[in-house]
């Protein structure tokens, strides 16, 4: 099931439900492309039809910043369109 944006162990977290694996790595490509563009780029796990986000910024020594609120923002942007 696909999860609300949480702080979990001081990253910015969201968990993404698909319908199948396909419909997952097609969300990664997306989100890689977007990742690339803001030069700002997920942790993340993938399995099966499941994507697990966590960020966080190492420059500012992991904290959550705007750079993770803007990505965040960005990534729900793609799922609503
Ligand atoms: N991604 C994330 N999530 N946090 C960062 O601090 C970060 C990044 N820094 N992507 C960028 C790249 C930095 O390492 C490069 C050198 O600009």
């Amino acid at each position: 099931m696909s999860t609300a944006w949480a702080i979990i162990d001081g990253k910015l977290c969201r968990t993404f439900t698909f319908k199948d694996f396909s419909q997952a790595f097609a969300f990664m490509t997306r989100v890689a492309l977007l990742a690339e563009k803001q030069n700002h780029h997920p942790e993340w796990t993938n399995v099966y039809n499941t994507v697990r986000i966590a960020l966080s910024t190492h420059d500012a020594g992991g904290a959550v910043t705007e750079k993770d609120r803007k990505l965040a923002a960005s990534i729900d942007a793609l799922m609503e369109a």
